[in-house]
C-alpha cells in the first residue's frame, strides 16, 4: 500500500528517440504522472511508427522517475506570428530578429548555412540542436553529429488545457507548436542563451520560429521550401565566463516545468526595412 502511495505521487521523465535506417527521425519529451505513463508511452511509440518520413526502424524509449522537488520551473514565452511571402523574406525576418538580440552576422550565416545544408554533415540532420557562439559563429556542441538534445521538460498537467485553449485562439493548437513552445521556454531559462532559431526537418512543415527572452516566441510562416527535409535548431549563446558544460547539463538533464498561459499577439506582416 505504502509503495503504491509513493508511486502515484511520482513523476516520470519520458523520452523517445526514433531513427530510420540509422538517421534521426523523431524525438519527443514529457514529464508525466504515474497514472498517465502507460498511455503517454504508447502515444510516443505510435508517433515513431507513423512519422511522415517513414516508419521508424529503431525506437528508444527512456523512462526515469523524478523527485518532484528536483523539478525547476519557468514561464512560457509570449507568442506572435510574422507573416512572410516566401522563404527569402522569412529568413530576412529571422536575421533581423537575431540582429536585434545582438547575434553577429557571422553567427547568423553559420547557423542558416548549417541548418540548410545539414547540421551533422552535408545532407544529414542532427538529432539535437546546434550551439553557436553568438559573437564568433563558432559551433560549440561537443559532438557535432549528435548536438544538444533539450530534455526533461513539460507543461504542468493543470495548465495544459489552458495553453491549448490559448493556442486554439491563435490558430495553432497543434502538438508540434506546444512542444516547440515548451522546449523554447526551457532554453530561454538558461542565462547563457541569447536566442533560438528553428525550422523543422519534416518536409511538409515550413513554419519555423525565433525565440528570445525579450521578444518571446515568434513564429515565422515560411523558413524553408515545402519538401525540404533538412532543418533543426540553433541556440545562440554568450557564455561570458559561464561554463559550457553546465549549460549543456541544464539543457539536457535538468527537469523543468513550464508554467503559465502564453500572451498572444495578432499576426503581423513582415516589412523589410
Ligand atoms: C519541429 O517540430 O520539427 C519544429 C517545429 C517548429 C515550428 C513550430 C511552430 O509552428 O510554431
Amino acid at each position: 500500500m505504502i509503495i503504491f502511495a509513493v508511486m502515484i505521487d511520482s513523476f516520470y521523465s519520458l523520452r523517445m528517440h526514433s531513427s530510420l535506417k540509422g538517421q534521426h527521425l523523431s524525438g519527443a519529451e514529457g514529464i508525466v504522472s504515474f497514472e498517465s505513463l502507460e498511455g503517454e508511452t504508447l502515444a510516443m511509440l505510435h508517433r515513431a511508427l507513423t512519422h511522415e518520413r517513414g516508419c521508424a526502424t529503431r525506437i528508444a524509449l527512456h523512462v526515469e522517475s523524478l523527485a518532484p522537488q528536483d523539478i525547476l520551473e519557468g514561464p512560457i514565452p509570449e507568442l506572435s506570428t510574422i507573416e512572410v511571402d516566401d522563404v527569402a523574406q522569412g529568413r530576412r525576418a529571422a536575421r533581423a530578429l537575431l540582429r536585434q538580440e545582438g547575434v553577429s552576422p557571422r553567427a547568423i550565416d553559420r547557423a542558416m548555412q548549417d541548418l540548410a545544408a545539414g547540421a551533422a554533415s552535408p545532407g544529414v540532420n542532427m538529432r539535437g540542436a546546434m550551439l553557436i557562439d553568438a559573437a564568433t559563429g563558432q559551433r560549440l556542441e561537443p559532438d557535432p553529429c549528435r548536438g544538444i538534445r533539450v530534455s526533461r521538460m513539460d507543461l504542468r498537467a493543470s495548465g495544459k488545457a489552458l495553453v491549448f485553449e490559448a493556442l486554439k485562439q491563435f490558430g495553432a493548437a497543434r502538438l508540434r507548436v506546444k512542444e516547440a513552445l515548451v522546449l523554447a521556454a526551457k532554453v530561454q531559462a538558461a542565462p547563457a542563451v541569447v536566442a533560438e532559431l528553428c525550422w523543422s526537418d519534416d518536409p511538409s512543415y515550413v513554419t519555423g520560429y525565433f525565440c528570445s527572452r525579450t521578444l518571446g516566441y515568434v513564429r515565422i510562416t515560411r523558413l524553408k521550401e515545402p519538401g525540404e527535409a533538412l532543418g533543426g535548431r540553433v541556440f545562440f549563446v554568450n557564455l561570458q565566463g559561464r561554463v559550457k558544460e553546465e549549460l549543456i547539463e541544464f539543457l539536457q538533464r535538468q527537469p523543468f516545468w513550464v508554467t503559465g498561459v502564453p500572451r498572444i499577439h495578432p499576426p503581423r506582416p513582415w516589412r523589410d526595412e
